[in-house]
């Protein structure tokens, strides 16, 4: 016997049901319950089918055809309804940003950049050259002679290329190949610096590290003095240290410069006073300059009886390492983010 009150028994459960919906997924399962292919509504025209008494057909047909039209629209409603909140990305405004590490400068290419900007100021123009260069333009043309330490395969990387004399290129030592470049292809006035890597066999320790970078300067004119260098040199160390910083120039030999001198400068930590870092002196070494030797003149085309020149030469890791407070040469090229992520 067929309970003709069927579907007001289905749409009491339905609206109870939907009361209860909660997402997407709740709307999903009430659709397969109800409308789905085996789901009530499909059940109840089955028992359709079986019904001969046309008053039945006529009373179960209308009540199918009541609920199919309420469960449809009642269902398609909740369907809108979810559809559009699953689209909604849940953001919780109050929560702390994440930081972002977006990366930054090495602290020597920051250093070198404070460098080039304050010989910039000063006149200076940028030169560079390759790292890789022949014996000629490391050693001789800056009148290192054959026997000078500094050619030993103990001290410099002598290179083997493919298509050339084995042992006929070397890693630079210095940047000045760069400067007898230079002057081999322009006329003086020349006043130029020349920052780029250089290296030598050293065994890495605090203070060593086989390869490091340099800056090395040049100006070359009629009339160039020594009193040019030393203006220039403290100008400089007064820009990068301070302006109470002095600097003292004590006598030296390089091969290419004729006088040369070791720059010293006031001792940054205890601004000459005399402490630990200086063993008490007031002075800390910084460089080495010089009036640029005649026969490296010569050896690039400048007349040496018309032309002067003065030259200088610094290690960026040095300074570097009393501006920042760096103890250690070798944290430079270690490339650890927790001591990069510093600067
Ligand atoms: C230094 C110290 C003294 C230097 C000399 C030259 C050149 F090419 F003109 F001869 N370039 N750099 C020089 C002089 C470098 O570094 C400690």
């Amino acid at each position: 016997m067929i309970d003709m009150r069927y579907f007001e028994h289905l749409t009491d459960l339905l609206k109870k049901a939907i009361k209860e919906v909660n997402c997407a997924e709740d709307v999903e399962q009430l659709r397969i319950k109800y409308l789905g292919r085996k789901g009530l509504l499909s059940k109840a025209s089955s028992t359709f089918r079986l019904l001969e008494d046309p008053d039945h057909r006529r009373y179960f047909g209308r009540g199918f055809a009541e609920f199919k039209k309420f469960a449809t629209s009642a269902i398609e409603e909740l369907q809108e309804k979810y559809q559009k909140e699953q689209h909604i990305v849940k953001v919780d405004l109050t929560l702390p940003g994440r930081k972002v590490f977006s990366g930054g400068l090495h602290p020597l290419t920051l250093i070198m950049d404070e460098i080039i900007d304050i010989f910039r100021g000063m006149g200076f123009v940028v030169e560079t050259g390759p790292e890789a260069e022949t014996i000629y333009y490391n050693f001789d043309a800056l009148n290192t002679p054959h026997w000078h330490p500094a050619r030993d395969l103990t001290d410099t990387f002598y290179l083997d290329l493919p298509g050339e004399e084995p042992m006929s290129y070397v890693l630079r030592t210095e940047t000045s190949p760069v400067q007898i470049r230079t002057m081999e292809r322009q006329k003086p006035p020349i006043r130029i610096i020349v920052p780029g890597r250089t290296y030598r066999k050293d065994k890495p320790d605090a203070s060593h590290s086989p390869c490091f970078m340099q800056v090395e300067g040049l100006y070359v004119d009629k009339g160039v003095t020594f009193a040019d260098l030393k203006g220039t040199v403290l100008a400089f160390y007064r820009a990068i240290f301070g302006a109470d910083i002095d600097t003292r120039f004590r006598p030296h030999f390089f091969p290419f410069t004729e006088p040369s001198a070791e720059v010293d400068v006031t001792c940054v930590f205890c601004r000459g006073e005399g402490c630990r870092v200086c063993k008490k002196t007031g002075w800390m070494e910084m460089g080495g300059s010089g009036m640029v030797d005649p026969n490296v003149l010569e050896g690039v085309g400048i007349d040496p009886e018309i032309y002067s020149g003065w030259a200088f030469g610094l290690g960026i890791e040095r300074i570097a390492m009393l501006k920042y407070g760096v103890d250690d040469i070798r944290l430079f090229y270690e490339n650890d983010l927790r001591f990069l992520e510093q600067f």
